[in-house]
This record gives structure tokens, sequence and C-alpha cells, in this order.
């Protein structure tokens, strides 16, 4: 019988971190064996491994129900895809970029110039919304050192740290997508039965992504710090107060924090009195 199926990058940047999701997520694949298909022993479910830009037509096309890719690549190819949740790894921007010693005083600079990319659609795209007539230079790699070989004035590609941009002498003058890995969900019909599959699955891949957003706290205050430390954590939820023994006006509040608790935090929760504060990972949150 046909079983629910996920395509995820074979080798790259997104290969090991939509492994990782996975196995946080509860699935198990013995990968020893080299395979395009891999069945997964304790859920219902077949892992593909392929090439990046060949996920969002699998997926649309229905050979596979579910996929991981950069929202650049899903949007670049157009595909008749849902994104249904955004990962949260793989954050990149596509930006456009002149050699540093080009004045830009804006986007109007960008008419009759020659922008090299290997994302042809979402540049036109962008250039259309603008109404800018500029010259789509496509290439498939190495677009950073088009301006310096002089096929373009200008380049349109992924940045992630900026460190390849600035090593050819590149400024990114504007960015025109944020992106990240996102999963997505065919169009197709799909059984019922897979159907329920996949809604467990992602329940669990909600579980994980809401588990690494958020911290467990747990602190001593007084009770009348309370408010204090709900404005210095807006982000904590109906917090348990607990007296504390020996009949003190201390109390023990814990909470789980929808947010990154950083030293600050953690130093100005102290200048209102709170004490013995505990930060804890959590590993699951389910709603
Ligand atoms: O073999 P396959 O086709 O599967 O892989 P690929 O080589 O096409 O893709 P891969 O693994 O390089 O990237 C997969 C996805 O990772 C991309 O589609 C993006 O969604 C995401 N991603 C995140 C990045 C980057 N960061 C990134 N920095 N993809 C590419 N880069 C490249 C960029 O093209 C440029 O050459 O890294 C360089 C810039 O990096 P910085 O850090 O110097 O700015
Ligand atoms: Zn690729």
């Amino acid at each position: 019988m046909r079983r629910l199926r996920i395509a995820i990058q074979k080798k790259g940047r997104l290969a090991e971190k939509s492994i990782a999701l996975l196995i946080k997520s509860g699935l198990d694949f013995d990968f020893h064996k080299d395979r395009l298909i891999y069945e997964c022993q304790d859920f219902p479910i077949d892992l593909m491994l392929v090439r990046d830009d060949d996920i969002p037509e699998y997926v649309a096309d229905g050979v596979c129900e579910l996929g991981i890719a950069g929202e650049n690549v899903v949007l670049e190819k157009g595909s008749a895809v849902d994104i249904s949740t955004r990962l949260g790894f793989g954050t990149c921007r596509l930006s456009l970029a002149f050699p540093a010693q080009t004045p830009f005083p804006g986007l109007e600079f960008l008419e009759s110039k020659r922008i090299a990319t290997s994302y042809p659609n979402i540049l036109k795209k962008f250039l259309r919304e603008r109404g800018l007539s500029s010259t789509v230079v496509e290439l498939q790699g190495s677009v950073e050192i088009a301006p310096a070989l002089q096929i373009a004035d200008a380049v349109f590609d992924l940045v992630s740290t900026g460190g390849t941009m600035r090593s050819n002498d590149l400024r990114e003058v504007h960015t025109v997508l944020e992106s990240q890995a996102v999963l997505i969900r065919t169009r197709k019909m799909i059984p019922s039965e897979i159907e329920i599959d996949l809604q467990r699955l992602l329940q669990r891949i909600v579980g994980v992504l809401r588990a690494s957003q958020s911290k467990y706290i747990m602190m001593n205050a007084p009770r009348s710090a309370l408010k204090s430390v709900q404005e210095i954590l807006p982000g904590m939820e109906e917090p348990s107060i607990l007296p504390l023994s020996g009949g003190s006006d201390r109390i023990a509040i814990h909470a789980v924090a929808r947010e990154t608790i950083f030293w600050d935090t953690i130093e100005r929760l102290k200048a209102v009195g709170a004490s013995s504060i505990l930060v804890l990972p959590i590993e699951k949150v389910i709603a």
C-alpha cells in the first residue's frame, strides 16, 4: 500500500537539518544503504532524498505529499504547492548587489542595467512590479563573478553571512526576499488514510518547532515582584505560582517562555528580586 512520502535534500545546506527535524519528530531511518527512497520503521512514511531544485515539482506532481526546500527555490519554480510551515533553518536572503565603488542612488538606478542571477523568475517579477526594464542575465552558478567578467553590472543572489559578496568586492543594496527552509505540501488529492498520517506528522513537527523556540523558566521572587517579572518576560504564559514553605512573602514562579532568554533578561529578573533562576530546554510542546 502507498505510504506518505516526503522529499528532502540529499546533500547540501538543508540536508542535515531536515533529517534532524524528522528524527526529533520521532522518525527513524536506516541510512546505511545508498538509496533514493528510505522506509521509516516506526512511522508510515517514506523519505526521498533528491536535489533541492527538484523538490517543489515532486510535491506539485504528488510524487511526494510533503517536501522541505528553501522558500527561494519554491518561489522561483512557481510550483503548485502550499507552504505548511516555516522551519527556522536555512535562513538567507535574495539581494541585489553592485560593485562596491558603484554609487547606488536608489532602485531606479537598475533601469537598463544587466543583472546576473540564478533566480530569473523572482527577479523578473520584482522588476515588473516596479516598472523597471533591466536585462536579466541568467547564470547557473558563480553569479558573483559576473561584474568582474563584465557580463553584468549587478548581481541578484543568495546571501547569508555576506562574506561571498564582500570577497568579490560587491555591496548589497536591496533585499528582495528573506528566505528559510519551508515544509511544503501537495495540492493534489491525498487519500484520507495518508492525510491522517500527514496530520500526525505535521503536529509533531509543529511541536518540535515550538519547543525549540521555548524555554521552561523557574525562579523564586517576592510576591510583589510578580508584575515586574511578567513585564520582563512578555512571552511567559500563565505562570504557576507556588507559595514557598516557611511563610515568607516569597513565591516560586514556573512558566513556559516563548522567547529566547538572554543573560541580560536574567540580570533584570535578579534586579527585581528574583533568585534561584533556572532556565530549562523543552523537548516537545503539544497544544
Ligand atoms: O545539490 P543541490 O542542488 O541539492 O544543492 P544546491 O547546491 O543547489 O543548494 P545548497 O545546498 O547550496 O543550498 C540549499 C538551500 O540552502 C538554498 O536554496 C537556500 O534556501 C539555503 N541557503 C542558506 C543557502 C545559503 N544559505 C547560502 N549562503 N544557499 C546558498 N548559499 C550560497 C549563495 O548562493 C552564495 O554563493 O552561499 C553563498 C553566500 O554565502 P555567504 O555566507 O558568503 O553570504
Ligand atoms: Zn540545487
